[in-house]
């Protein structure tokens, strides 16, 4: 039976919640979305009864879930149709590795770099948040948000090396992305588990000015658009041009 009472709460611009809310939109469950402001969203979360701190969270007939890939195995379990995982054993553990590796090893180098720009200059912030409810205008949380941005780069670990790393890292992850689509693991006619968690970790990499002319033109940025054709934010280009990957892999 349909889930009846679905709350997700979110951070606006978060990509993982993202995912989650595709994977909702894709069963074509309802649900009410709850906009939390970064930092402040740990307390929130908690008071909602919540065992961890993090987005997306979801509350589903009173089961609280956290994390993207336990979201998705919780929907399919609520509701199997449309399923969120291939049927096929070995199509399956194909989707569960793309799926672990875009959790584990993409998602979190996004997040890294967007907060060390936001640390740095929170042009662009506002555009992230387009559409969010915070319960004050998303202008006015901008403008008292630098303690935000500091404490939210310091728990992603948004050092100078890190951000370096992940750079480096940047056009492999891109090939790999395209590799997955070729293979078949995501990027096929109907969406599974892994397609949801990807595609917004790709989508918050393009809205980075400095990084978005490594996607373009690559399977990567057409899989993402098809499967995540919304998500807001333009972040003006900051990154030190010595840190950035030699030249766009494809223009
Ligand atoms: N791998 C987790 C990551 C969750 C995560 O780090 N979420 C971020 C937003 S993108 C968050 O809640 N940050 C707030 C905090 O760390 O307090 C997932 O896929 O659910």
């Amino acid at each position: 039976m349909r889930p009846v009472t679905v709350r997700l709460f979110v951070i606006p611009g978060s990509h993982p919640a993202m995912g989650a809310r595709l994977m909702l939109e894709h069963k074509g469950i309802p649900y009410k979305r709850v906009d939390l402001i970064p930092v402040a969203s740990k307390g929130i979360l908690r008071a909602a009864g919540f065992p961890g701190v993090k987005v997306p969270a979801l509350n589903l007939d009173g089961q609280k879930i956290q994390g993207s890939r336990d979201i998705a195995r919780a929907l399919d379990g609520a509701q199997p149709e449309p399923t969120l995982f291939p049927s096929d054993p070995d199509q399956r553990q194909a989707v569960e590795e793309a799926e672990r590796w875009g959790d584990e090893v993409f998602q979190p180098a996004p997040r890294r770099i967007i907060w060390w720009l936001l640390k740095r200059s929170r042009a662009g912030m506002e555009s992230l948040m387009e559409g969010a409810r915070v319960g004050v205008p998303v202008s006015m949380a901008v403008k008292t948000a630098a303690p935000i941005a500091a404490l939210s780069a310091r728990f992603n670990e948004s050092t100078d090396d890190n951000v370096r790393a992940d750079l480096a890292a940047l056009l492999g992850w891109i090939d790999h992305v395209d590799a997955l689509i070729a293979d078949g693991a995501i990027g096929g006619s109907e969406p599974n588990a892994a397609d949801f968690q990807i595609a917004p970790s790709v989508r918050l990499f393009m809205t980075m000015e400095d990084l978005r002319p490594y996607f373009e033109g690559r399977p990567a940025a057409e899989f993402a658009r098809r499967v995540c054709p919304d998500y807001p934010g333009s972040i003006p280009a900051a990154l030190p041009a010595d840190w950035l990957p030699a030249a766009p892999a494809a223009v």
